[in-house]
This record gives structure tokens, sequence and C-alpha cells, in this order.
């Protein structure tokens, strides 16, 4: 392992005014993305769709550190044969790679899941490698219901993240540790705040346990937000403050950064919740976004499968990424949302 390397590319994904584009959903996620917007999903309308958003050129090489891509986007070629990894790459941006297999249900622990794709990673590492990828993700599932998570679901999910981060580090490929608290449930703020502090403790056991070196890795968390069914919603600073203390109790230090995922917050929350975090200020790592949605959603719609939206899909795009980078600076202000409307 390259420590130094490691390290350099940890730190260049969270570079201040950057973060990462959550570009890899499955095919069927994306699927489901394509049928919101009435454009049928194949081979070309995810290539054209892709192609599109690496193709901003401005919102790539100003905000986007690196793009998160799916097994056939890794592979796949622009319209004028140049490779969509190569895009990526003159924009100045890193490729990533998602690497996990989904989630099944987890045997003996009825509604929840383990995430699969331990077997042959070593070797599919080296092929992303050749193939460009310079980091990679991998995500487990928690959900929150009456009883659940359990301790069963909870630590063999951070076993795998252990396992598949110490096999990244092997072939000098950063790991995004993607430990996800779902949002879904009726579940109130303090819930999540204790849920997510159980599953954080258990994957930073497991990273040390497996050797990973914190410093050649990037963690990607939920934030402390209630259920989206929950009837207590939080303020912009309630959700900044509970998840800074939460990040405080459990991320060391040696981590170079923390690159949240939007969970089905809207655009303009995942971006000021980000932004409120990043006013704090005296924080021991570097807080950005890995945001797949609340930077997806309005290109998505914006371009809705035709051509000639490209330009506007771009634009929306370009928008959402300049907003999450101020974020990341702490200089959102609500008004630049409005005077963009
Ligand atoms: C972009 O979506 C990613 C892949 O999802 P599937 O494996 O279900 O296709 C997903 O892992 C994403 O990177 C994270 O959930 C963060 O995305 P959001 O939309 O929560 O910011």
């Amino acid at each position: 392992m390259n420590l130094t390397e490691l390290n350099k590319i940890a730190r260049g994904m969270v570079a201040p005014g950057k973060g990462i584009l959550a570009a890899d959903e499955s095919t069927g996620t994306i699927k489901k993305r394509f049928d919101a917007i009435g454009v049928e999903s194949t081979t070309d309308t995810r290539r054209d769709y892709r192609e599109l958003l690496f193709r901003s050129n401005e919102a790539m090489s100003k905000y986007v550190s690196g793009v998160i891509l799916y097994d056939e986007t890794i592979r796949q070629k622009a319209k004028d044969g140049t490779s969509l990894v190569k895009l990526i790459e003159q924009a100045g941006s890193i490729p990533g790679i998602k690497v996990d297999k989904g989630s099944k249900p987890l045997p003996g622990c009825p509604g929840e899941l383990i995430t699969e794709g331990l077997d042959g990673l070593r070797e599919r590492f080296i092929e992303y490698r050749q193939l460009g990828a310079r980091f990679a993700k991998w995500r487990a599932v928690i959900d929150i219901g009456p009883g659940i998570p359990s301790y069963t679901c909870v630590s063999t999910n951070a076993e795998a993240l252990g396992r598949y981060a110490a096999l990244c580090q092997e072939q000098d490929i950063v790991p995004i540790v993607e430990p996800e608290v779902l949002m879904d449930g009726d579940h109130d703020m303090d819930r999540c705040y204790q849920v997510t502090e159980f599953v954080l403790k258990e994957v930073f056991q497991q990273l040390y346990y497996q050797k990973v070196a914190l410093e050649g890795m990037v963690l990607k968390p939920n934030m402390v937000v209630p259920g989206k069914k929950s009837s207590k919603q939080a303020s912009v600073e309630e959700v900044a403050e509970r998840t800074i203390k939460l990040l405080k109790n459990c991320v060391p230090p040696a981590v170079p950064g923390i690159a949240f995922l939007s969970g089905g917050q809207s655009d303009e929350e995942a971006t000021a919740h980000l932004d409120a975090m990043n006013r704090h200020g005296d924080l021991p790592w570097r807080l950005t976004f890995s945001y797949g949605r609340a930077l997806q959603a309005a290109p998505q719609k914006a371009w809705s499968g035709k051509n000639e939206n490209v330009a506007a899909a771009q634009r929306a795009f370009t928008h959402r990424a300049l907003m999450n980078s101020l974020a990341t600076l702490g200089q959102w202000k609500a008004d630049l949302e409005r005077k963009a409307a």
C-alpha cells in the first residue's frame, strides 16, 4: 500500500470548494430515475445522460473533485468515441467506481439487508484500476424500525465494509466507506443519532481490526436527521449541531474528509445542512458532499431525455454543483437559489 499516494487522492477528493458526484446508480436505480422523467433506460440513454453531466465543463472542473461510476459507465465511450473516464480526467476530476453488488436480505434478520460483493473483489480492483479508477465506494444500508437495526445487521455490514476497505487500499485505491442509515421511517432525530453512532462505532472498530489506514479513506455517512415520516422535523441548525457532535464522537481526525450522502433530503436542504456545518469551523476533517439525488434531480428533470434540453440540464447541474461548492466553504446563501430561479 502506498499511503502517501492514497492520502493525496483522499485529500483531493475533499479539496476545499469541491465534492463528489455520485453517478453510480445501478441499472435498476437509474431506470427508476428515468421512469420518473419519462425516459426509457437503455445503454445509449444512460450514456447520453452521463455524458451530458461529464461534459458540464464549469461544474466538473471547478466544483466536482471526483465521480463515482457504475461498472457499465466506467467502460462506456462518449458519442465521439472518447471514454467517459477520459472526459472526467480531462476536466481535472478523479474517476471512482462503485464495487458493491447491492444489498440482499440478511438471513435470520427479517427486514434487514447485507451488502454483497466481496468475492473476487481483489481481481476486480486490479481491472478497475487499469480502467482509471482511483477510488471506490461500498454502501451498507441500515434501516431504522421497530426492533431494528439488529446487532447482527450492524456488525456484519461493518465487517464487510472493513474487508472492502482493506482490499481497496491493498490495490492503492482510496475506499469511500458508506454506512447509510436510512431516513425513511417515522423515527425522531434522537433515534437517528443513536443508531448512526452505533453504526459508526462498529465501522471504525472494524476498520481498525482490518488494518485500514484512516489517512487513506473518505467516510460517506448520513447526516443526523429525523425520519421523513416523523411528526417532528428539525431546523437546519439542529441538524448541523447534532451531526457535528456525532461525528466528533465517532470519527478520528486522521480521516482526511467526510463526504455526506443526501439520502432523500431536498436539494436545498442537503446544501443548507452542509453549509451550516461548515460555518461552525474548527473541524478536524473536511466536510463535503457526495450527493446522488441532491445533485442530479434538477438536471434529470431539465433534460427529460431530449437533445434540445442538454444545455438547460447542464445549467441545472452546474447550479447545484456551485451551491454545494459554496456550502463546503460555509458561503452558501438561500438568496442565491432564488436569484438562479
Ligand atoms: C447514486 O446512487 C448510488 C447507487 O445506488 P444503487 O446501488 O441503489 O443503485 C447510491 O449508493 C448513492 O451513492 C448514495 O446513496 C448517495 O446518494 P444520495 O442520493 O443519497 O445522495
